[in-house]
Formats: structure tokens, C-alpha cells, sequence
């Protein structure tokens, strides 16, 4: 390979240089080259140094414009997050509003169900009286139902006895009562009165027991014997006896007793006696 002619130049300047002396020309010559060895770095130097810069501004421009793509970038990134956390602190806004509205109403309807709870015991309690109230009248209708039960049977008895006791007096009314007016046999009295049109009395209710009790003085005769059947006593219409005023113990048939006598001294609601018939008294007449 050949060599350009400066650096052959060199190249034998560098051994001469070392082991031989030098002439003026070849001094110039080598003047001459290395000034344009040195102009020719320099030019290099300078291309190499406009390439650098063209480089260092491309890489400037590339980063600058890089930047402001990512500021740009960033920027949007950043209005976007701050319009999030605008939207977010709007919905923190209103959740907490919607939070003070819901802890009040939840306030407000554990006020009312206080309120309901107390007005339940209240109804409850007042549900318990009624309850009991119901109860004792009930017990009270039951025992008032009784009592009018036992009233209405009570004036049932009452309006019989009233009507039996208008009866008797209607039939009290109509007799006419009246004694004999000597000491005779029962048999005897018995036809005193028959010979007036009357009988000896018969007496079948307490009524007409006390009203002939409280009019005579004296022992009298009534209409009542056994003298056909020992111990069956019979009024002189022929009628048992169903209910009798007899004294305590009587009758008796004591000896021979079959006739009954009023004994007015005696409690007017048991005065009678049986007596022998043939004992004398006078008799009570009942004319009807
Ligand atoms: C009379 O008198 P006395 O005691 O024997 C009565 C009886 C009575 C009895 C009651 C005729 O009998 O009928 O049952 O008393 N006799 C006469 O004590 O009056
Ligand atoms: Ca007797």
C-alpha cells in the first residue's frame, strides 16, 4: 500500500529525526505540512464538533418535544385526576350529606319506636286490665244472671202464692165463717152446721190457717178426721190431707183420737190436735 506523501514524510522525519541532522527546506516542507496536517484536524475537529452539535440538538428537540408530550401527558393526566377527586369529593359531599340525613331519619324513627314500644306497653297493660275488668264482669254477669235467675224463680213463687193468696181471698170473701154456739160432739158440730147450709171448716192453706186461727177464742172443731181409716186423715169433702198445721207430736191418737180440734192459744201456724170425737167443743162453720 502507498503511503500519502506527509505521512511517508513523518514517518522518515521520525528515524532521521533519531539518526540524522536536518536541512532548512526540508524544515519549511515540514512546516508546510504540518500546518495543513493541523488545518485539516482543525476542520475535523470542526465537523465532527457541528456533528455533535446537530446530534446534541436533535437529541434537544427530540427531549424537548418528548417533554412536552409527556407534560401535556401529565397535565391531562393530572386535570383528569383532579376532576376525579372534584367528582369524588362531590360524591364524599353528598354521601355525607345522604350519611346526616340517614343518621337523623334512623334518629327519628328509633325516637318513634320508643315511642311505639312505650305506647305498646301502655296498650298492653291497659289490654291486661281490660282484660281482667272483662273477666270480673263476666263473673259478676254470671253471678248477677244467678241472682235474676234465682229472682225470676223467686217471683214465680211469689206471683203463685200472690194468685193462690188472691184465690184464697176471693174464696175467703165469698165464705162466711161462723161457730156453733153450744159444747157438741164433732159429729154434732158438724150437723149444727150442715143444718145451715154450711160444714165444719176445712183448711188447706196457711193463709186461711192464720185467718181462722186469728178469729176464734176458743177450742174449736175443723173439718178433719180419721174415723173411717184409722190414720188417713180426710177433710169432710172427702179430700186427703196433704199439708197439716198439727201442734209438735200430733196427732198423737192418743187413747182413741180421731177428730182434729184448732187450738187457738198455740203458734197459729201449728195449733191443731186430734182429739176423741166424742170430746165437746164447739165447731167453726164455713159457708160458702
Ligand atoms: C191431751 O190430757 P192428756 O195430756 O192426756 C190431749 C191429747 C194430746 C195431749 C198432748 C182430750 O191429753 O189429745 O195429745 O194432751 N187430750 C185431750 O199432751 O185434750
Ligand atoms: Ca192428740
Amino acid at each position: 500500500m502507498e503511503l500519502d506523501p506527509v505521512y511517508q514524510n513523518v514517518g522518515l522525519r521520525n528515524t532521521e529525526d533519531t539518526f540524522k541532522p536536518r536541512t532548512l527546506n526540508h524544515r519549511q516542507d515540514e512546516g508546510k505540512h504540518e500546518k495543513q496536517r493541523g488545518s485539516r484536524c482543525l476542520v475535523l475537529m470542526t465537523v465532527c464538533l457541528g456533528l455533535i452539535c446537530v446530534l446534541l440538538l436533535v437529541i434537544i428537540i427530540f427531549i424537548t418535544a418528548e417533554r412536552e408530550s409527556l407534560f401535556k401527558s401529565y397535565k391531562n393526566t393530572v386535570e383528569e385526576f383532579n376532576q376525579t377527586i372534584n367528582s369524588l369529593q362531590d360524591n364524599y359531599t353528598d354521601l355525607t350529606q345522604k350519611k346526616l340525613e340517614l343518621e337523623t331519619r334512623v334518629n327519628n324513627l328509633t325516637a318513634e319506636k320508643s315511642q311505639l314500644q312505650n305506647n305498646f306497653s301502655s296498650l298492653s297493660q291497659k289490654k291486661m286490665e281490660l282484660e281482667t275488668r272483662v273477666n270480673n264482669l263476666t263473673a259478676e254477669k254470671s253471678q248477677l244472671q244467678r241472682s235474676a235467675d234465682t229472682l225470676s224463680q223467686k217471683n214465680l213463687e211469689l206471683e203463685t202464692r200472690v194468685n193462690n193468696l188472691s184465690a184464697e181471698k176471693s174464696q175467703l170473701q165469698r165464705s162466711f165463717f161462723f161457730k156453733s154456739n153450744e159444747l157438741k160432739s164433732w159429729s154434732e158440730s158438724r150437723q149444727y152446721c150442715r143444718d145451715r147450709g154450711a160444714d165444719l171448716v176445712i183448711i188447706k192453706t196457711e193463709e186461711k190457717q192464720k185467718f181462722i186461727s186469728s178469729i176464734i177464742k176458743d177450742r174449736v172443731w175443723i173439718g178433719l178426721s180419721d174415723i173411717e181409716t184409722e190414720g188417713r186423715m180426710i177433710w169432710v169433702d172427702n179430700s186427703p190431707l196433704n199439708r197439716g198445721f198439727w201442734s209438735k207430736d200430733e196427732p198423737n191418737n192418743k187413747g182413741d183420737e180421731d177428730c182434729a180440734e184448732l187450738i187457738p192459744t198455740h203458734d197459729p201456724g201449728n195449733n191443731w190436735n186430734d182429739v176423741p170425737c166424742s170430746h165437746r167443743m164447739k165447731g167453726i162453720c164455713e159457708k160458702n
